[in-house]
Protein backbone atom coordinates (compact mmCIF):
# COMPACT_ATOMS: atom_id res chain seq x y z
CA UNK A 1 0.00 0.00 0.00
CA UNK A 2 1.24 3.25 -1.12
CA UNK A 3 2.33 5.97 1.90
CA UNK A 4 -0.70 8.48 0.90
CA UNK A 5 -2.99 5.69 0.72
CA UNK A 6 -2.13 4.52 4.07
CA UNK A 7 -2.35 7.53 5.83
CA UNK A 8 -6.16 8.42 3.79
CA UNK A 9 -6.93 4.95 5.83
CA UNK A 10 -5.40 6.35 9.17
CA UNK A 11 -6.80 9.48 8.76
CA UNK A 12 -10.55 7.96 7.72
CA UNK A 13 -10.35 5.89 10.59
CA UNK A 14 -9.68 8.63 13.12
CA UNK A 15 -12.61 10.77 11.56
CA UNK A 16 -14.91 7.34 11.85
CA UNK A 17 -13.60 7.39 16.18
CA UNK A 18 -13.92 10.40 16.57
CA UNK A 19 -17.68 10.78 15.27
CA UNK A 20 -18.32 7.25 17.16
CA UNK A 21 -16.86 9.08 20.37
CA UNK A 22 -18.94 12.19 19.50
CA UNK A 23 -22.64 9.98 19.84
CA UNK A 24 -20.92 8.28 22.81
CA UNK A 25 -20.48 11.66 24.57
CA UNK A 26 -23.83 13.13 23.37
CA UNK A 27 -26.33 13.38 25.96
CA UNK A 28 -29.81 11.04 25.52
CA UNK A 29 -32.81 12.50 27.28
CA UNK A 30 -34.89 9.22 28.16
CA UNK A 31 -38.56 9.53 27.76
CA UNK A 32 -40.21 8.38 30.83
CA UNK A 33 -43.95 6.76 30.84
CA UNK A 34 -46.17 7.39 34.20
CA UNK A 35 -49.98 7.08 34.81
CA UNK A 36 -49.78 8.89 37.96
CA UNK A 37 -49.53 12.61 39.17
CA UNK A 38 -46.54 14.12 39.77
CA UNK A 39 -46.29 13.74 43.69
CA UNK A 40 -46.99 9.87 43.84
CA UNK A 41 -44.66 7.93 45.87
CA UNK A 42 -44.01 5.93 42.40
CA UNK A 43 -43.43 9.51 40.30
CA UNK A 44 -41.36 10.85 42.60
CA UNK A 45 -38.86 7.44 42.67
CA UNK A 46 -39.08 7.48 39.09
CA UNK A 47 -37.89 11.52 38.84
CA UNK A 48 -34.98 10.56 41.37
CA UNK A 49 -34.17 7.21 38.69
CA UNK A 50 -33.16 9.96 36.30
CA UNK A 51 -31.59 12.14 38.67
CA UNK A 52 -29.37 9.38 39.67
CA UNK A 53 -28.49 8.69 36.05
CA UNK A 54 -27.63 11.64 35.02
CA UNK A 55 -25.42 12.51 37.54
CA UNK A 56 -23.47 8.78 37.44
CA UNK A 57 -23.20 8.99 33.82
CA UNK A 58 -22.54 12.92 34.05
CA UNK A 59 -24.83 13.80 32.26
CA UNK A 60 -24.97 11.45 28.92
CA UNK A 61 -28.32 10.07 30.29
CA UNK A 62 -31.05 12.33 32.12
CA UNK A 63 -34.42 11.20 32.51
CA UNK A 64 -37.90 13.21 31.97
CA UNK A 65 -40.68 11.69 33.20
CA UNK A 66 -44.45 12.21 31.63
CA UNK A 67 -46.54 12.33 34.37
CA UNK A 68 -50.43 11.43 34.57
CA UNK A 69 -50.55 9.15 31.71
CA UNK A 70 -49.93 12.23 28.97
CA UNK A 71 -47.91 9.91 26.66
CA UNK A 72 -51.19 7.39 26.58
CA UNK A 73 -52.97 4.27 28.75
CA UNK A 74 -50.89 1.92 30.21
CA UNK A 75 -51.85 -0.95 27.80
CA UNK A 76 -50.96 1.68 24.49
CA UNK A 77 -47.64 2.36 26.51
CA UNK A 78 -46.90 -1.09 27.13
CA UNK A 79 -47.18 -1.68 22.85
CA UNK A 80 -44.89 1.30 22.49
CA UNK A 81 -42.18 -0.33 23.67
CA UNK A 82 -42.23 -2.84 20.75
CA UNK A 83 -41.50 0.10 18.69
CA UNK A 84 -39.14 2.00 20.68
CA UNK A 85 -41.40 5.01 21.47
CA UNK A 86 -40.75 4.94 25.05
CA UNK A 87 -37.51 4.63 27.21
CA UNK A 88 -38.08 4.01 30.50
CA UNK A 89 -42.09 3.81 32.24
CA UNK A 90 -43.40 1.93 35.81
CA UNK A 91 -46.33 -0.46 34.50
CA UNK A 92 -48.69 -2.84 37.08
CA UNK A 93 -47.58 -6.85 36.92
CA UNK A 94 -51.56 -7.52 35.94
CA UNK A 95 -50.87 -4.96 32.96
CA UNK A 96 -47.88 -6.38 31.98
CA UNK A 97 -49.98 -9.97 32.37
CA UNK A 98 -50.88 -9.83 28.89
CA UNK A 99 -48.46 -10.00 27.33
CA UNK A 100 -46.40 -11.74 29.30
CA UNK A 101 -48.03 -14.36 31.38
CA UNK A 102 -45.02 -15.31 34.06
CA UNK A 103 -46.14 -11.66 35.00
CA UNK A 104 -49.71 -12.68 35.59
CA UNK A 105 -49.33 -15.00 37.66
CA UNK A 106 -46.89 -12.83 40.23
CA UNK A 107 -50.17 -10.94 40.20
CA UNK A 108 -52.58 -13.36 40.99
CA UNK A 109 -55.34 -12.67 43.58
CA UNK A 110 -53.97 -12.93 47.33
CA UNK A 111 -50.67 -14.64 46.36
CA UNK A 112 -48.61 -13.26 48.70
CA UNK A 113 -48.80 -13.75 52.66
CA UNK A 114 -47.60 -10.07 53.06
CA UNK A 115 -46.11 -6.88 51.40
CA UNK A 116 -42.45 -8.96 52.73
CA UNK A 117 -43.26 -12.25 50.74
CA UNK A 118 -43.56 -9.87 47.99
CA UNK A 119 -40.43 -7.71 48.31
CA UNK A 120 -38.44 -11.27 48.98
CA UNK A 121 -40.06 -12.54 45.54
CA UNK A 122 -39.37 -9.71 43.35
CA UNK A 123 -35.90 -8.95 44.70
CA UNK A 124 -35.21 -12.44 44.23
CA UNK A 125 -34.16 -14.83 41.89
CA UNK A 126 -37.89 -14.90 40.25
CA UNK A 127 -37.59 -11.27 39.80
CA UNK A 128 -34.94 -11.96 36.83
CA UNK A 129 -37.12 -14.77 35.62
CA UNK A 130 -39.87 -12.13 35.20
CA UNK A 131 -37.63 -9.50 33.23
CA UNK A 132 -36.36 -12.67 30.88
CA UNK A 133 -40.22 -13.31 30.23
CA UNK A 134 -40.33 -9.70 29.21
CA UNK A 135 -37.20 -9.42 26.82
CA UNK A 136 -39.95 -10.32 23.83
CA UNK A 137 -41.94 -6.83 24.38
CA UNK A 138 -38.58 -5.32 24.26
CA UNK A 139 -38.44 -4.19 27.81
CA UNK A 140 -36.09 -5.30 31.09
CA UNK A 141 -37.17 -4.95 34.64
CA UNK A 142 -34.60 -3.64 36.89
CA UNK A 143 -36.33 -3.14 40.05
CA UNK A 144 -40.25 -3.53 41.45
CA UNK A 145 -42.06 -0.93 43.30
CA UNK A 146 -44.88 -1.68 45.10
CA UNK A 147 -48.56 -1.43 44.28
CA UNK A 148 -50.26 -1.87 47.67
CA UNK A 149 -53.30 -3.93 48.09
CA UNK A 150 -56.17 -3.40 45.99
CA UNK A 151 -59.81 -2.97 47.52
CA UNK A 152 -63.14 -2.04 46.48
CA UNK A 153 -64.86 1.25 46.43
CA UNK A 154 -68.48 1.56 45.96
CA UNK A 155 -70.99 4.48 45.50
CA UNK A 156 -74.22 3.15 47.19
CA UNK A 157 -73.01 0.03 49.72
CA UNK A 158 -70.17 -1.23 51.79
CA UNK A 159 -68.86 -4.99 50.37
CA UNK A 160 -68.79 -7.41 53.20
CA UNK A 161 -69.02 -10.15 51.59
CA UNK A 162 -68.63 -11.49 47.48
CA UNK A 163 -71.91 -12.02 47.40
CA UNK A 164 -72.37 -7.71 47.86
CA UNK A 165 -70.76 -7.61 44.50
CA UNK A 166 -73.47 -9.75 42.82
CA UNK A 167 -74.27 -7.87 39.28
CA UNK A 168 -72.68 -4.21 40.57
CA UNK A 169 -70.64 -2.97 37.88
CA UNK A 170 -67.09 -2.52 39.18
CA UNK A 171 -64.65 -0.84 36.94
CA UNK A 172 -61.06 -2.44 36.57
CA UNK A 173 -57.68 -2.19 34.20
CA UNK A 174 -57.88 -3.68 31.13
CA UNK A 175 -56.33 -7.10 32.07
CA UNK A 176 -57.47 -10.21 32.59
CA UNK A 177 -56.22 -10.55 35.85
CA UNK A 178 -58.52 -7.41 36.79
CA UNK A 179 -61.13 -8.52 34.61
CA UNK A 180 -60.95 -12.73 35.83
CA UNK A 181 -60.64 -11.43 39.33
CA UNK A 182 -63.91 -9.45 39.69
CA UNK A 183 -65.87 -11.78 37.53
CA UNK A 184 -64.76 -14.59 39.90
CA UNK A 185 -66.42 -12.01 43.02
CA UNK A 186 -69.77 -12.24 41.31
CA UNK A 187 -69.43 -8.51 39.89
CA UNK A 188 -69.77 -7.37 36.16
CA UNK A 189 -66.28 -5.73 35.53
CA UNK A 190 -66.00 -3.58 33.23
CA UNK A 191 -62.27 -2.32 31.68
CA UNK A 192 -62.11 1.21 31.55
CA UNK A 193 -58.65 3.51 31.30
CA UNK A 194 -57.42 5.39 34.90
CA UNK A 195 -58.00 8.59 34.01
CA UNK A 196 -61.82 7.77 32.54
CA UNK A 197 -62.99 6.38 36.35
CA UNK A 198 -64.02 9.43 37.95
CA UNK A 199 -66.84 10.28 35.47
CA UNK A 200 -67.82 6.91 35.11
CA UNK A 201 -68.63 6.81 38.75
CA UNK A 202 -69.94 10.52 38.90
CA UNK A 203 -72.38 9.66 36.09
CA UNK A 204 -73.34 6.20 37.34
CA UNK A 205 -71.68 4.34 34.42
CA UNK A 206 -70.07 2.00 37.03
CA UNK A 207 -70.71 1.10 40.56
CA UNK A 208 -67.58 1.19 42.52
CA UNK A 209 -63.75 0.04 41.31
CA UNK A 210 -60.65 -1.17 42.92
CA UNK A 211 -57.46 0.30 43.82
CA UNK A 212 -55.24 0.70 46.87
CA UNK A 213 -55.57 4.17 49.18
CA UNK A 214 -53.17 6.41 47.41
CA UNK A 215 -54.26 5.89 43.74
CA UNK A 216 -58.33 5.58 45.59
CA UNK A 217 -57.16 8.97 47.18
CA UNK A 218 -55.06 11.30 44.52
CA UNK A 219 -57.77 10.30 41.98
CA UNK A 220 -59.98 12.08 43.91
CA UNK A 221 -62.63 9.32 43.25
CA UNK A 222 -63.38 8.96 46.92
CA UNK A 223 -65.38 12.07 46.14
CA UNK A 224 -67.83 10.35 44.97
CA UNK A 225 -67.21 6.49 46.12
CA UNK A 226 -67.74 6.60 50.31
CA UNK A 227 -67.24 3.42 50.80
CA UNK A 228 -63.76 1.86 50.91
CA UNK A 229 -63.77 -1.97 51.90
CA UNK A 230 -60.48 -3.81 52.34
CA UNK A 231 -60.70 -7.18 51.10
CA UNK A 232 -57.19 -6.44 49.71
CA UNK A 233 -57.68 -9.22 47.03
CA UNK A 234 -54.94 -7.93 44.96
CA UNK A 235 -51.11 -6.81 45.87
CA UNK A 236 -49.46 -6.06 42.91
CA UNK A 237 -45.86 -5.41 41.88
CA UNK A 238 -44.95 -2.98 39.41
CA UNK A 239 -41.73 -2.71 37.54
CA UNK A 240 -39.27 -0.24 36.86
CA UNK A 241 -38.54 -1.12 33.10
CA UNK A 242 -36.47 0.04 30.40
CA UNK A 243 -36.02 -0.62 26.49
CA UNK A 244 -34.12 -3.60 25.84
CA UNK A 245 -32.73 -1.78 22.75
CA UNK A 246 -31.59 0.71 25.19
CA UNK A 247 -30.40 -1.84 27.53
CA UNK A 248 -27.94 -3.65 24.68
CA UNK A 249 -26.65 -0.40 23.89
CA UNK A 250 -25.03 0.45 27.03
CA UNK A 251 -21.56 -0.33 28.11
CA UNK A 252 -21.28 -3.38 31.12
CA UNK A 253 -20.29 -0.01 33.05
CA UNK A 254 -23.29 1.72 32.40
CA UNK A 255 -25.29 -1.22 32.60
CA UNK A 256 -24.11 -1.39 36.70
CA UNK A 257 -25.19 2.36 36.57
CA UNK A 258 -29.08 1.90 35.58
CA UNK A 259 -29.36 -1.44 37.72
CA UNK A 260 -28.47 0.73 40.84
CA UNK A 261 -30.09 3.78 40.22
CA UNK A 262 -33.41 1.53 39.67
CA UNK A 263 -32.23 -0.46 42.83
CA UNK A 264 -31.98 3.06 45.13
CA UNK A 265 -35.07 4.62 43.24
CA UNK A 266 -37.90 1.72 44.33
CA UNK A 267 -36.22 1.51 47.53
CA UNK A 268 -37.27 5.31 47.31
CA UNK A 269 -40.58 4.39 46.54
CA UNK A 270 -41.36 1.75 49.18
CA UNK A 271 -40.19 3.85 51.90
CA UNK A 272 -43.07 7.06 50.19
CA UNK A 273 -45.50 4.41 49.74
CA UNK A 274 -45.95 3.79 53.50
CA UNK A 275 -46.03 7.65 54.14
CA UNK A 276 -48.50 8.63 51.47
CA UNK A 277 -50.91 5.45 52.75
CA UNK A 278 -51.31 6.90 55.97
CA UNK A 279 -51.66 10.48 54.46
CA UNK A 280 -54.54 8.87 52.16
CA UNK A 281 -56.08 7.38 54.71
CA UNK A 282 -56.04 10.38 56.91
CA UNK A 283 -57.95 12.31 53.72
CA UNK A 284 -60.34 9.53 53.16
CA UNK A 285 -61.43 9.83 56.71
CA UNK A 286 -61.23 13.74 56.63
CA UNK A 287 -63.67 13.36 53.46
CA UNK A 288 -66.37 10.64 55.24
CA UNK A 289 -65.15 7.52 53.58
CA UNK A 290 -67.11 4.87 55.74
CA UNK A 291 -63.60 2.05 55.73
CA UNK A 292 -64.43 -1.34 56.31
CA UNK A 293 -61.96 -4.05 57.47
CA UNK A 294 -62.99 -7.31 55.81
CA UNK A 295 -62.68 -9.80 58.42
CA UNK A 296 -63.34 -12.57 56.98
CA UNK A 297 -61.37 -13.00 53.74
CA UNK A 298 -61.54 -16.71 53.65
CA UNK A 299 -64.84 -16.45 51.50
CA UNK A 300 -62.99 -14.11 48.69
CA UNK A 301 -60.03 -16.32 48.68
CA UNK A 302 -61.82 -19.33 48.02
CA UNK A 303 -63.64 -17.87 45.01
CA UNK A 304 -60.51 -17.38 43.37
CA UNK A 305 -60.32 -21.20 42.38
CA UNK A 306 -61.50 -20.73 38.75
CA UNK A 307 -58.91 -17.69 38.34
CA UNK A 308 -56.20 -19.97 39.44
CA UNK A 309 -57.53 -23.05 37.27
CA UNK A 310 -58.14 -20.67 33.97
CA UNK A 311 -54.72 -18.53 34.30
CA UNK A 312 -52.13 -21.44 35.88
CA UNK A 313 -52.83 -23.30 32.90
CA UNK A 314 -48.72 -24.68 31.76
CA UNK A 315 -46.19 -26.61 33.67
CA UNK A 316 -44.40 -23.61 33.54
CA UNK A 317 -46.62 -21.28 35.04
CA UNK A 318 -47.67 -24.28 37.47
CA UNK A 319 -44.11 -24.02 38.61
CA UNK A 320 -43.31 -20.44 39.11
CA UNK A 321 -46.51 -20.73 41.61
CA UNK A 322 -45.12 -23.21 43.70
CA UNK A 323 -41.76 -21.11 43.41
CA UNK A 324 -43.62 -18.08 44.41
CA UNK A 325 -45.44 -19.92 47.39
CA UNK A 326 -42.43 -21.60 48.25
CA UNK A 327 -40.36 -18.40 48.86
CA UNK A 328 -39.77 -17.44 52.58
C1 LIG B 1 -52.78 1.97 40.07
C2 LIG B 1 -51.57 1.31 39.43
C3 LIG B 1 -51.65 1.42 37.92
C4 LIG B 1 -52.98 0.88 37.49
C5 LIG B 1 -54.05 1.75 38.09
C6 LIG B 1 -55.42 1.44 37.54
O1 LIG B 1 -50.40 1.92 39.91
O2 LIG B 1 -50.60 0.73 37.31
O3 LIG B 1 -53.14 0.80 36.17
O4 LIG B 1 -53.98 1.52 39.48
O5 LIG B 1 -56.29 1.05 38.30
O6 LIG B 1 -52.78 1.66 41.43
O7 LIG B 1 -55.60 1.58 36.32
Amino acid sequence: MKIAQRLGRIAALATVSALCLGVAAEARELRGWNLHVPDYPGSIAMEKFGEILAEKTEGRYTGSVFHNGQLGDQRFAIEQFALDGIDFAVFSGGSLGDFATALQIVSMPYIFRSAEHMYAVVDGEIGERLSDSLADHNMVALAWYTGGARSFYTVSKPINEPADLSGMKIRVPDAEIFVSTVEALGANATPLAFGEVYTALQTGVIDGAENNSPSFESTRHYEVAKFYSLDEHLMVPEALVVSKTLWDSLSEEDQQTFRDAARESAELQRELWAEREEKSNAILAEAGVQVNVVEDKQPFIDAMGPVYEKLVNTDELRALLQDIQAVE
